[in-house]
């Protein structure tokens, strides 16, 4: 196996016996075959010029393929292998609509059993592009198009979709194997799939807010109660609403765990009296967390750390892209309806969640909220009460050297807010850092997705400011990334122009050293540095 898509990869380079986050080298290999898979079939949409808004399943299945391949949302060889098949019979179909003269070899591979699969997924994998550069931009546009997928995936199931992402995944994904493509092409179709990336989140908050209403301003319990109950994690909110609708006058009650929390700011979901609060911190404290939860755990995608006790293994389901082996899986029947009886049973004989924090964070800042704010915001500005936003958006992970955003958060200046979404925020919401004049110092928009929210936010400063330019607007970009959302996020945002982002809290292992000055001399990106420092030059800029 070779695996570098997240940010940690084995000693800062890739996987290569074993996933850092559990992924066995089976289920990295018969991932890198359905890419595999899924840049054949894009070869045949592009190359026989189908008609791709007519193609609905085949567009739904390869958009369910990528993301089950983002980091820690499947670990179930079975499950990828079963994808892979029905891929490669989607391909068979579309060669008949096709009907081109001659197939690649990813258009027309066969493969028998998983032997066979794992065999040939050595031979398609990341290093099988030799020129480095050329690889580490086919990988940053791939990545990028699986953060796009996993959003388009949830505005999906809410009934909404958008043709031309679907069109650009076959486009892209087809010139990843196309040799004849120049650096500077592949780094045209970086921005482009920014471009589109911005798209799938625009989809997904329009789905989202049309569906449940505008977040708003909202304190969330972190503590518990004592009844039964199952916790929720992932970013599927219609799977979320499914299980709200069916523990309704269970007696059971219904917590989110990490990147799930921002559903609390939804109007639709304050309807339900059994949705007590959010239990827990970011998903990478998750063992021991569930430990304490005693009741059921449902994943609707990632991220899922390898739950190697079985007990806990038996109290974990999962639906959607995710999977995990030995968990019970639950699939939606044909009209997108999940049954989620199992779960609710199972909590009715376990104990009430151990309570491990008691009080409140607060969040809902998405933009419709802050757009309602935007006199006192401004007046803020103009006044001098804020005079820096820094946005801290991004994943949260396991590393010691994530402690730099804690650290951060606490010494920012106390003229400054904070604006996030994702589960980044982890690392400072729970801090006691008060308010500017009735606005909370960190403003939090809600999940990964919802950067897109820090950027209309952006934009409407911008406009009330008076600016030509996003970059002249006191706003500073500080970015914590782990997996592939954080990718597409990155790239929206270099798509719109916001220069001098910092990465952190490493580079990623697949930028090349060419590729990362491009990224460097193009738009400013920078590492992140020593706490101190970083603030002052944030403040100076
Ligand atoms: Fe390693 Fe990250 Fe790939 Fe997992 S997803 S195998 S930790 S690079
Ligand atoms: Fe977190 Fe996995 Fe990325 Fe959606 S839950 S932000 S890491």
């Amino acid at each position: 196996m070779f695996c570098f898509q997240c940010q940690e990869a084995s000693k800062g380079t890739g996987c290569e016996i074993i996933g850092v986050c559990g992924k066995s080298p089976e289920v990295a290999n018969l991932q890198d075959l359905l890419i595999y898979t899924l840049k054949g079939i894009s070869q045949i949409v592009v190359k026989g010029e189908l008609n791709v808004p007519s193609m609905g399943t085949i567009n739904h299945e390869v958009t369910n393929a990528l993301f089950m391949t983002i980091t820690n949302a499947n670990f179930d060889e079975e499950a990828i292998e079963n994808q892979i098949r029905k891929m490669i019979g989607y391909r068979e179909e579309l060669k008949k609509l096709a009907n081109l003269e001659k197939y690649s070899d990813a258009a027309s591979f066969t493969v028998t059993d998983r032997d066979s699969m794992l065999k040939k997924a050595k031979l398609v994998g990341v290093l099988s592009t030799k020129d480095e550069d050329v690889r580490s931009l086919r990988e940053l546009i791939i990545y990028g198009l699986k953060g796009m997928a996993a959003y388009s995936h949830h505005a999906l199931n809410i009934g909404k979709e958008n043709q031309n992402i679907y069109g650009f995944t076959y486009e892209a994904l087809a010139a990843t194997l196309d040799n004849s493509l120049s650096a500077d092409d592949l780094v045209a179709l970086t921005l482009k799939t920014g471009e589109l990336g911005v798209s799938a989140m625009a989809l997904l908050d329009d789905a989202n807010t049309s569906k449940f209403g505008n977040p708003e301003m909202t304190e969330v319990n972190i503590g518990v109660r004592n009844n039964p109950a199952i916790l929720i994690s992932g970013h599927d909110l219609t799977d979320l609403l499914q299980l709200l609708e069916q523990t309704k006058g269970t007696g059971v009650d219904v917590y989110t765990h990490s990147e799930m929390l921002p559903a609390h700011y939804y109007p639709e979901f304050k309807k339900y009296d059994n949705f007590v609060g959010n239990y827990g911190n970011a998903w990478w404290k998750q063992v021991e967390e569930f430990e304490s939860f005693n009741g059921p755990v449902l994943f609707t995608t990632n991220c899922i750390v390898p739950p190697r006790n079985e007990s806990l293994r038996n109290r974990i389901f999962t639906t959607g892209a995710s999977g995990y082996p030995g968990c019970t899986h639950i699939e939606a029947d044909e009209h997108g309806v999940k049954d989620f009886s199992a779960i609710i049973e199972m909590a009715k004989t376990l104990d009430a969640p151990t309570e491990i924090e008691t009080g409140k964070i607060v969040g809902g800042f998405a933009h419709a909220q802050v757009t309602a704010l935007a006199d006192k915001v401004v007046d803020a500005v103009k006044s001098g009460a804020i005079r820096k936003f820094v946005v801290m958006a991004g994943c949260d992970g396991r590393m010691n050297s994530r402690n730099y955003y804690t650290e951060f958060a606490e010494k920012l200046p106390q003229d400054s807010v904070i604006l996030t979404a994702g589960c980044a925020k982890y690392r400072y919401n729970k801090l006691p850092l008060g308010d500017i004049g009735g606005i909370p110092r960190v403003l939090d928009a809600g999940q990964c997705n919802d950067s897109y929210s820090l950027v209309v936010i952006a934009l409407k400063l911008k406009e009330i400011f008076g600016l030509d330019d996003l970059n002249d607007l006191p706003i500073a970009y500080n970015i914590a990334w782990y997996e592939q959302k954080a990718v597409i996020v990155l790239l929206a945002l270099l798509y719109l122009g916001v220069k001098n982002i910092h990465l952190g809290p490493t580079l990623p292992a697949f930028l090349s050293p060419t590729v990362a000055n491009v990224l460097v001399e193009k738009f400013g990106i920078s590492p992140i540095g020593e706490v101190d420092e970083d603030i002052e030059l944030f403040m100076a800029q």
